[in-house]
């Protein structure tokens, strides 16, 4: 069965939500030179229609970004889905370049999870959540002054995840929602294929 729910995307404010999203609708010929320049904070909620792909047929995903500012109100948004189709599909996006977001993300990524509905007798509603950590170019220019080496962004990941504690989040929700964890950086695309195939696969 097709569904064509909602995905909503938050995080703290410039985590890195409205770049993303646009750099998942653009067009092929677009530059994302000029996605990046053209950013401003996200005041309320921006729209963004995703292509995907699914099983040979072009359709489009609605993905809406809350931003940052909204932080307190997430929550109303969220559970507006979760009671229309008992459901959440959640982009949570961390700035992993900046641990001082720390307590305020643990604060709001447990907020948003509490809301998950607990599923239906025939398991059909299990939520889907992905956490993207982002500006993982910015850890590595931190660290080594711009030599890319991966396992300093390694580090860095598992030190945000452990004071997060997002293994024990996705213990204590397994029942509930299927996680999923992306790294990113909006100067390569490996991160952003991922991040579109589990939009494909969440609305398909
Ligand atoms: N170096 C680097 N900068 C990034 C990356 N992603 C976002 N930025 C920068 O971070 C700033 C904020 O990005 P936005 O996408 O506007 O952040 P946001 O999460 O939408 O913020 P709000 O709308 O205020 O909630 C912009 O100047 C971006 O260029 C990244 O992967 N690497
Ligand atoms: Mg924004």
């Amino acid at each position: 069965m097709q569904r064509t729910e909602n995905i909503f995307c938050v995080g703290s404010i410039g985590s890195g939500k409205t770049i993303l999203l646009k750099k998942l609708e653009q067009k092929e010929e677009q530059d994302w030179h000029d996605l990046v320049s053209s950013t401003i904070p996200t005041v309320g909620i921006n729209h963004f229609e995703i292509d995907a792909n699914r099983c040979g047929v072009l359709d489009k995903v609605n993905v809406k970004e809350l931003g940052g500012e909204l932080a307190q109100n997430w929550r109303l948004y969220l559970k507006q889905q979760c009671e229309s189709s008992h459901r959440m599909n959640l982009i949570y996006v961390i700035d992993i370049s900046n641990p001082s977001l720390v307590p305020e993300v643990s604060f709001h990524l447990r907020n948003c999870l509490k809301l998950l509905p607990t599923r239906s007798k025939d398991n059909t509603g299990k939520s889907s959540v992905l956490i993207v950590y982002s500006k993982v170019d910015v850890v590595q220019v931190n660290y080594d002054y711009g030599a890319p080496n991966q396992s300093i962004v390694e580090v860095e990941l598992e030190r945000f995840r452990s004071l997060l504690r997002i293994q024990d989040l996705r213990h204590w929700y397994r029942n509930t929602a299927y996680f999923e964890e992306v790294s990113h950086s909006h100067f390569e695309d490996q991160g952003l294929v991922l991040i579109k195939d589990w939009i494909r696969r969440t609305n398909s």
